[in-house]
């Protein structure tokens, strides 16, 4: 590794925690309480996961797979997800999350070596607050420097902002970071803003292409790490 990693940035859905079916179950119930006819089911959710964001990936949707007499507005979707906000972080509270294999560790290890920490996610800081209290018992800022959420930037991956944003806040230099992504948009949104990238995809994610990837590994945990990363969190 040719430069001193200082700062791990992590991505949220998917690399912290397999959140996505989950959240298909959020979406799902809040179309059904706003009497909408509308079902995710696996197959078209990981095709609608190309589209970073809840409210972007509603209007996606609505544009590219129906052809509504009286389309959402853009407020009317607003309402719409944060309906279904509220059911995601009722369902983070019931304890139906656990974190990745691995991802603890990691990131006890990263403290112990003094390795600053951030967040790079296109979800909102409220999806995150509800993760981090239920996983770790207590509050994202205890754990990371920086937290870059959705409801932050204008353009969520595969744009550079969140990652941008993170460099910028921590006043940091991109070449001693290293991103922790589990999707292809996540991966090329971090490599925009000229940061190392390490992938392990998550389930929605297997068949992504990962060929920009400086690290590759099937899982977190420290005997699947790649060697630069153990020597860095292990040896
Ligand atoms: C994943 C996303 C989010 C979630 C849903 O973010 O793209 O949109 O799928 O959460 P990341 P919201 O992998 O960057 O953590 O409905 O709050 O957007
Ligand atoms: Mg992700």
């Amino acid at each position: 590794m040719r430069h001193v990693i200082s700062t791990l940035i992590f991505d949220v859905d998917g690399t912290l925690a397999e959140t996505e079916e989950l959240h298909r179950k959020a979406f799902n119930q809040a179309f059904k309480d706003k009497g909408l006819n509308w079902h995710w089911g696996i197959k078209l959710y990981g095709d609608l996961l190309k589209i970073a964001g809840g409210k972007e990936r509603i209007k996606f949707y609505q544009e590219n797979f129906l052809t509504p007499k009286s389309p959402l507005s853009d407020g009317d979707i607003t309402v719409l997800h944060n309906e279904k906000t509220k059911i995601y972080s009722n369902l983070v509270k019931n304890g139906s999350l656990t974190l990745r294999p691995g991802i603890r560790s990691l990131i006890e290890n990263s403290l112990k070596r003094n390795i600053s920490l951030a967040i790079s996610t296109s979800t909102s800081h409220s999806n995150l607050l509800s993760l981090i209290e239920s996983c770790f018992k207590k509050k994202p800022e205890d754990i990371f420097c920086c937290l870059s959420t959705g409801d932050l930037v204008k353009k969520k991956k595969p744009a550079s902002d969140l990652y941008d944003l993170v460099i910028d806040q921590m006043s940091i230099d991109p070449t001693e970071c290293l991103a922790v992504e589990d999707s292809r948009i996540g991966l090329l949104a971090a490599k925009s803003a000229k940061i190392k990238v390490l992938v392990s995809p998550s389930s929605y994610h297997l068949t992504d292409d990962f060929v920009e990837a400086d690290y590759f590994c099937k899982s977190f945990k420290k005997e699947q790490l790649p060697v630069d990363i153990y020597k860095l969190l292990y040896n």
